[in-house]
């Protein structure tokens, strides 16, 4: 369809402004693009020279498309990112960079003028994501009492992959049974450098010097020995029996529902949670001192509707996008019925839960071992230790009775929750422990059925189980193990042995958003029987150490070492996350019109390219200097830059527009003729001009006095520096208009496109921004109708190219 007659408007001529807001995960400033993920929920706001705007939010594919305004006019704009609620409680703008493929910053300039399209692509992140390429893990080892193993807490490279230690080398120990005795839990502190663990009731091992309501600290490079950090109030009661370890037997009853469950440190790292398993509550504690004396809070966890509230068994803690995550079971106990048997995931916002998961455990799974036709080796079961039956929890001669705790959770790129089941039933038996009846003494080996589950965040919100919705379900017959046809798993990877045993998780999974693969605690994790280890999934297909043992998987408790055997004996898994680099940057441009706002580009506003930028400490001593780009951007930090911001210190940045490229400014003057122009203009800092002129020595040569941010991963895209060429003479020249071409449009419109709707225009006065990049202090909020903008939908693993910016010669290619 050709233009429309008669009602031509200044915008007619545009092309498609794409805006899209991933993020991201490595703070390098340059797109991943196999691993960064669309973000939705973004405000984008695009305005003109004459302070007419367009608003709209990122969908599901993080995109906001523009074609064709009708509001807008003179093809070039001013496009302002912000980051509104709830979605501020954890992201923030992600740093930027000049170099190639590079993440715009949040205020961006674009031209779609004569039909041109044009993309921004900015990036956020929550720095709480961040970790370091060599990153380690983190397991606690539970060992019999007997055993010859003594080792509680190991660490390890992501890369370890083999059996220990004769195809590589095996973990560092950080700490030993004798000093904090049988753990779980575990949270890593990176303000602090040290890791929380748990005390834990097991069978046949017993707990450390603290008891089983200990949390100890260990600092992370195993230079000193563990500290009690902390104690759960009331979380154990119920002694081991000391004489006889080898048979425990008034223990069986306690495990699951005794001592301290998950670990959680808040992402500020000011609040450690605790799970006291007895009570079922939720236990707070200052986690920025030594030691902690008592808790802040202790609260109950609320009953989600199990079949009797002594059913409700919570468990796994984990803190993701600033929001601290509650899994737990109804257990069935009361009523032994598999029916009753759900998992369930609460939010915790620091006032109330939420349910946000709550799933039958009733499936079919692999078989534990031997048949798939025998429901108590292919099913969770209700949980139940007592000893009148206790020959019922044998599957022929070996006691199989998988009994789910959840136990752990993890967070994918993308929002995805994994879930880890851990085989409640194995903290009861043991690998040649001794029956817990009067006058029995036989040994006993039990077999672990713990799990690895994947809840996917669903593109409209909430989770939908593996095989359920768009969540994949992975398994085939031809790669899980044996298992029945019928079965459903995200992750069917988890398996020994060509099928031996077709459910090796044994309940602890983690995942480090920079990499591809999800860790989860495993037996016979390579090729060795009643070993222990780890096995690595695919995040993406869900192959795991069952399909490839040699490269999906790492031992590193041999059958010698380890007393618990098949029965498993690791604990949780913990990551070394890191303190995410800072970055301040971001503009100078040609202020044309002297009023101190980087207004929208024109022949009159350009960026300044060639600039010198130093950056000078609070000794003055100069420490990193860069130019800027073709768009007047210039950053220093960040994640790799050659030099990394002190958080909170104090630094000078200096702008010498001495050296700048002037070739796009009006009339090309030598840059030693460039002046500041005004400077902290208007009530948005992105916007102005940061520099005080300069009135002695070389006026083309300014500072800016700067703080640098404090907090970890933080950007200030903020300091800016304007410059003008003084009128000589009061003599106006007249301002060149943009004339629009009454040509046809340029390029073809998607049809799926609904128009974005008009904002109605502000007074034309230049300053049109708010506050530090909110919304809320336009002084038009109430007229900005937020768009529903449809985007532009990609399939996965389709290649699209943009009509790229002119510092940006890239064709991106979304996975
Ligand atoms: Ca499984
Ligand atoms: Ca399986
Ligand atoms: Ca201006
Ligand atoms: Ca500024």
């Amino acid at each position: 369809m050709g233009a429309t007659a008669g009602t031509a408007t200044a915008a007619a001529g545009d092309g498609t402004l794409t805006v899209e807001v991933l993020r991201d995960f490595f703070g390098t400033g340059v797109i991943n693009a196999a691993m960064d993920v669309p973000q939705r929920g973004m405000k984008v706001e695009v305005s003109d020279p004459a302070g007419h705007r367009v608003a709209g939010t990122t969908d599901a594919t993080g995109k906001v498309v523009i074609s064709q305004s009708t509001t807008l006019t003179g093809g070039q704009y001013r496009v302002d990112v912000t980051i509104p609620a709830p979605y501020n409680k954890y992201l923030r703008a992600a740093p930027a960079s000049t170099a190639e493929n590079h993440f715009d910053s949040f205020t961006t300039f674009v031209d779609v003028s004569d039909g041109k399209d044009d993309a921004v692509i900015t990036g956020v992140w929550n720095p709480a994501d961040y970790a370091l390429p060599d990153s380690r893990y983190f397991v606690p080892i539970q060992n019999t009492a007997d055993a010859q193993d003594k080792r509680a807490l190991v660490a390890f490279g992501t890369d370890k992959r083999g059996t220990c230690p004769d195809q590589t080398a095996c973990p560092t120990t950080l700490n030993t049974q004798d000093q904090v005795g049988t753990t779980f839990a575990l949270a890593y502190d990176k303000y602090r450098q040290r890791l929380f663990q748990g005390a834990f009731a097991r069978r046949y091992t017993p707990y450390g010097p603290g008891g089983g309501d200990a949390i100890y600290t260990t600092p992370t490079d195993g230079g000193s020995a563990p500290t009690l950090f902390a104690k759960v109030p009331d979380a154990a009661v119920t002694p081991h029996d000391a004489t006889n370890m080898n048979k425990d037997a008034g223990f069986t009853d306690a495990p699951g529902k005794e001592s301290v469950g998950g670990l959680a440190l808040s992402e500020d790292g000011s609040t450690l949670y605790a799970v006291n398993l007895r009570s079922r509550s939720l236990v707070s504690f200052d986690a920025t001192g030594t030691t902690a004396s008592a808790p802040e809070a202790t609260l109950r966890i609320p009953d989600p509707g199990c079949a009797s509230p002594g059913d409700w068994r919570p468990f796994g803690l984990q803190a993701y996008n600033n929001t601290l995550y509650v899994g737990g079971v109804c257990s069935a106990e009361s009523t032994q019925r598999r029916e009753d048997l759900k998992a369930v995931v609460y939010t915790y916002d620091g006032e109330r839960f939420s349910t946000v998961l709550d799933h039958p455990l009733t499936a079919k799974r692999g078989s534990v071992f031997g048949s798939n036709d025998v429901d108590q080796a292919t099913h969770w079961n209700p949980w139940n230790t007592s000893l009148a039956t206790w020959d019922e929890r044998k599957v022929g001669n070996v006691f199989i009775d998988p009994q789910p705790a959840l136990a752990s959770l993890a967070f994918t790129r993308d929002g995805s929750m994994i879930l880890g089941f851990r085989d409640r039933f194995m903290d009861v038996v043991s690998w040649g422990g001794l029956d817990p009846r009067p006058g029995d003494d036989t040994p006993e080996n039990g077999m672990a059925g713990g799990d690895i589950t994947m809840a996917c965040a669903s593109p409209t919100g909430g989770y939908e189980w593996e095989g359920t919705g768009s969540c994949p379900n992975h398994a085939t017959p031809a790669n899980g193990g044996g298992q029945d046809a019928g079965v459903v798993e995200y992750f069917p990877g988890d398996f020994f042995g060509g099928g031996v045993h077709a459910e090796t998780a044994l309940g602890s999974v983690a995942y480090i958003p920079q990499q591809q693969w999800v860790i989860s605690t495993e037996f016979d994790p390579t090729v060795n029987v009643a070993t222990s280890g780890t096995g690595y999934y695919d995040v993406t297909t869900g192959q795991g150490p069952g399909n490839a043992p040699a490269t999906n998987a790492y031992q590193f408790v041999s059958q010698a070492q380890s007393g618990f055997g098949k029965a498993g004996g690791l604990g949780d898994v913990a990551y070394a996350a890191a303190n995410a680099p800072i970055q301040i940057g971001n503009r100078v441009w040609f202020d044309g019109d002297h009023n101190g706002i980087q207004d929208p580009e024109g022949p009159d506003e350009v960026p300044l390219p060639d600039a010198t930028i130093n950056l000078l400490d609070a000794d003055g001593k100069q420490v990193a200097t860069t130019t800027t780009d073709a768009a007047g951007e210039y950053y220093f930090g960040g994640v790799g830059a050659a030099y990394e911001l002190e958080p909170g210190a104090k630094y000078t940045v200096e702008f010498d527009v001495c050296t700048a490229d002037t070739s796009e400014v009006p009339t090309q003057p030598p840059a030693t003729e460039l002046r500041f122009t005004l400077p902290r203009a208007g009530d948005n800092r992105a916007h102005d001009s940061n520099v005080t002129p300069p009135t002695t020595g070389q006026l083309c040569d300014g500072q800016a006095p700067v703080t640098a941010p404090d907090k970890p991963g933080e950007v200030d895209h903020t300091i800016d520096a304007g410059v003008y060429i003084p009128k000589e003479t009061p003599a106006p020249t007249p301002t060149p208009t943009p004339t629009p071409t009454p040509t046809a449009p340029p390029s073809p419109v998607p049809p799926t496109h609904e128009p974005p709707a008009s904002v109605p225009p502000n007074k034309p006065a230049p300053q049109t921004g708010g506050g530090s990049g909110g919304l809320a202090n336009t002084g038009t909020s109430g007229l900005l109708k937020i768009l529903s903008l449809s985007a532009l939908l990609v399939g996965t693993g389709a290649a699209f190219a943009f009509v790229t910016r002119k510092r940006r010669q890239a064709t991106l290619r979304q996975h």
